[in-house]
């Protein structure tokens, strides 16, 4: 079994045991006059090393590596998840027809007119929590980043789930993020280095979480069960 953060089950984020600042939670919210510092729970005055950015920059800055010891920050914020990423948002991105629509309901869309109006789970888990998860370079000092992300990887496993022909081995796009810079197109054949944490794989190898070198699977609740998809019970997203 691995370990996700769902964030359809709590539309106000302090009341989740996951962030209720409780000895078993990953703490809560920041102090806000401090700097968002989270001061309180497990992580009380944790010091994050790698550099922050303040927001998304696609582009790595030059001093990106120098040692920069400061806190883990947080200013949260739930309806970015309650509006973004609640049961009925993750119905729909359940219900995609293919792994272009999939992507483009789950994150951000590269299309402006489309980004206007919003933007899916993987984004809203980020916005959610603010300070160090919103930084892109430094948002994995976080832990619930990995909590965050298992619930991304929990999602597209049980879209995978839904059409082992059609959707278990579908990718779309190239090997970096809206292509910058640019790179070439991922194929199942692509192979990732994992350095010291362990040999070289390939895509395919990375797709299916009873296969390989993977032995793990996500349990399902009822409100977004890939059962309640394939029976085409869907609520309107609102
Ligand atoms: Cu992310």
């Amino acid at each position: 079994m691995a370990s996700y953060w769902d964030w359809s089950l709590y539309a106000n984020l302090t009341e989740s045991p996951l962030f209720d600042s409780s000895p078993t939670s990953l703490s809560g919210d920041g102090d806000q006059d401090e700097d968002g510092c989270v001061t309180t729970g497990p992580l009380a005055n944790m010091k994050v090393h790698f550099s922050q950015k303040n927001g998304p920059n696609l582009k790595l800055p030059p001093n990106i590596f120098d040692y920069t010891p400061h806190c883990l920050s947080r200013y949260m914020n739930s309806s970015a998840t309650a509006r973004f990423a609640n049961a009925a948002v993750i119905r729909r991105v359940l219900a995609s027809p293919d792994i272009i629509t999939f992507q483009e309901r789950i994150d951000i869309s590269a299309d402006p007119t489309v980004r206007a109006r919003g933007y899916g789970p993987h984004a809203a888990g980020h916005e959610a929590m603010m300070g160090t998860m919103r930084d892109f370079f430094s948002s994995p000092q976080d832990p619930v980043f990995m909590l965050h992300h298992g619930m991304v990887d929990r999602i597209w496993a049980m879209w995978q789930d839904l059409d082992e022909e059609n959707y278990r081995w579908a990718i779309n796009g190239t090997m970096s993020l809206h292509n910058l810079p640019l790179t070439p197109e991922l194929t199942l054949d692509t192979n990732f280095g994992f350095g010291v944490l362990g040999r070289d794989k390939k895509m395919s190898e990375l797709m299916h979480p009873r296969r390989g070198d993977y032995c793990y699977e996500y349990s399902y609740t009822e409100a977004i069960s890939p059962k309640l998809i394939s029976q085409k019970i869907q609520q309107p997203v609102t």
